[in-house]
This record gives structure tokens, sequence and C-alpha cells, in this order.
């Protein structure tokens, strides 16, 4: 049977696209296990430094596919409730810590619809691309539950809590060229221009340190937490670490040269 994670690999960039396109890519285990075992593999493959994450077919992820037994809720008289929280510390969580502890940039190329956990994983990732007709839906609510997936990490973070609010409470559909003006994502893109333009950001973020890039990316996470001078101390240890790595020996090399600089640690 087709996979339901498709994977391609170009130059140093590995894409993966998921691929239940009948269902808008939502998720089921087979799926959850599909996505985390592939980004293990591009954790895991050192020639990898950017993942590319989209979806096949009109919508990028649909979220929790509600078709499935072991979350849609048994309507008969008296059924026991199904353990979402199961469900979540079984998949989703393990699924949002793996895309944020990755060891290069993920890069989201959002083509069409991204509701419920779909939303989260998308603003999960590193830099979020989307095409003009994709959106953004906190579809949560509507069905009595609150965002997950870092949802409620994510949102107020990214866009304040007002917005978040109002995101999350009214579950309306955002467009993607309000998402880009409330700050949700990094950049909305033409419909036929977005797999190109999420290629090309990611052979230019492959290209970069990618010791640096990722270091980046967990200290402004941990900086939300820490105060002035712990924040300060943070980035020392951190300089301090990625001041002896190669990568920063070459960049300078280059800068003094003239001349584009080659990075290779991973
Ligand atoms: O712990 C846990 O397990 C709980 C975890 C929860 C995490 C979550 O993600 S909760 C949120 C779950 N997602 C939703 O509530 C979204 C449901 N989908 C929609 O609201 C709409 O489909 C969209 C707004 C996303 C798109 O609308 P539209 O009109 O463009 O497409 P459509 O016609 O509704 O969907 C197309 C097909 O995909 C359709 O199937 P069909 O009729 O052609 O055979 C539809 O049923 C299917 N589909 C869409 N979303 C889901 C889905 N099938 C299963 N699960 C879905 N989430």
């Amino acid at each position: 049977s087709e996979p339901l994670v498709l994977a391609s690999r170009s130059g140093a960039v590995q894409t993966l696209t998921l691929n239940r396109p009948a269902a808008l890519n939502s998720f089921t285990t087979e799926l959850h296990a599909q996505l985390l075992a592939a980004l293990e593999v591009a954790a895991a493959d050192t020639n990898v430094r950017c993942v590319v994450l989209t979806g096949a077919g009109r919508g990028f992820c649909a979220g929790q596919d509600l078709a499935d037994p072991a979350v849609a809720p048994d309507t008969a008289p008296g059924a026991a409730a199904k353990d979402l929280g199961d469900v979540i510390e079984r998949w989703y969580a393990p699924l949002c810590l793996r895309l944020r502890s990755m060891p290069v940039p993920v890069v989201a190329a959002v083509n069409g619809v991204a509701a419920g956990a779909g939303a989260s994983i998308a603003l999960g990732c590193d830099l979020v691309l989307a095409g003009r007709s994709a959106s953004f839906i906190q579809a949560f609510t509507k069905i009595g539950l609150l965002p997950d997936s870092g949802g409620t990490w994510l949102l107020p973070r990214l866009v304040g809590r007002a917005n978040a609010l109002g995101l999350a409470l009214l579950g309306d559909k955002l467009s993607a060229e309000d998402a880009q003006r409330i700050g949700l994502i990094w950049r909305c893109v033409e419909d036929d221009a977005l797999a190109e333009e999420a290629q090309t950001l990611a052979q230019r973020l492959a290209a970069m340190p990618t010791q640096a890039l990722v270091t980046t990316r967990a200290a402004l996470d941990a900086a939300l937490t820490l105060d002035w001078p712990t924040a300060l101390a943070q980035e020392a240890v951190h300089q301090r670490r990625l001041g002896q790595a190669s990568d920063y020996r070459e960049g300078v090399l280059a800068f003094t040269e003239k001349r584009p600089p080659q990075f290779t640690d991973r």
C-alpha cells in the first residue's frame, strides 16, 4: 500500500509529505508511526541539513482523524469515554518533542488547510510558509477540546493573548495572508510558488551553520521563561560551545577572504 509519508531528497534537504489526501492528511496512529520514523531517519542522517514538512493533495493536515475508533466517542448509552490523554501521550507529544528537537531546521510548507493538531504541528516548525489559499483553523473547541500538540504554548507566544484567545475560542478559519499579518507564520506566498519557495528556503538553511541554527531555536524557546541575567548567561554558554566549532572558524575565514563559506558541522 501507498506510504502515508512520502520522503524525497534534494541535496541536503529532506522533504516529508503527509500522504492521506482523501482525509486531508489527518492523523491515524499509522500516519503518526510513519512520520515519527521518517523524522528519526532524517535526524540520524548527517547528510540531511534541513527538513521540509508538507501535505499531499489540497490540504496540509486536518489534525486527528475523527473517524479513528480509538478517539471517536462511542455514542451508545453508557459507553465508556475514550482516553484522549493516552493518545496525546503516546503519539502527539512525542511527535511535537521530536520536531522541536530536530538537529536541523524544519520548514513547514502549508499547502492547504491546517486544522486542529495539523495547525499546531505546522506552527511548531521553525519557519512556516503557506500558500495564499491555505488556512489555519483552531478546530478544537468546536468539538469540545482544547488546542493540543503545543497549541496552548505556541499561540500566545506567536500572536499574543488577545489573538490567541480569539483564534482558539472561536475556531474560525484564518487565511494565510492574515496568519502572516498577525505574525502566526513567517510568510504567505502564491500557491504555485509554495513548493519551490520552500525548497529554496530549505536549501538556504541547509547551507548555513546547522549548530548555530538549532542552538538559536533552543535558546529562543528557553529564553521565554528566563530572566535577563539568566538569558545572558545562557548565551555565554552557547557561544562558548559554538565558538569552538569549525563552522565558526570557517565563517570568519570566509568573511575575511571575501568568499562564500562552506559549513560542514551538523
Ligand atoms: O487525543 C486525541 O486524539 C484528540 C486529538 C485531537 C487533536 C485534533 O486535531 S482535534 C481537531 C480535529 N480536526 C478537526 O476537527 C477538523 C475536522 N475537519 C474539518 O473541519 C474540515 O474537514 C476542514 C475545515 C479541515 C476542511 O473542510 P473542507 O470543506 O475543505 O473539506 P471536507 O469536505 O470537510 O473534508 C474532505 C474529506 O476529508 C472529507 O471526507 P469525504 O467526505 O470526502 O470522504 C472529510 O470527512 C475528511 N476529513 C477532514 N478532516 C478530517 C477528515 N476525516 C477524518 N478526520 C478529520 N479530522
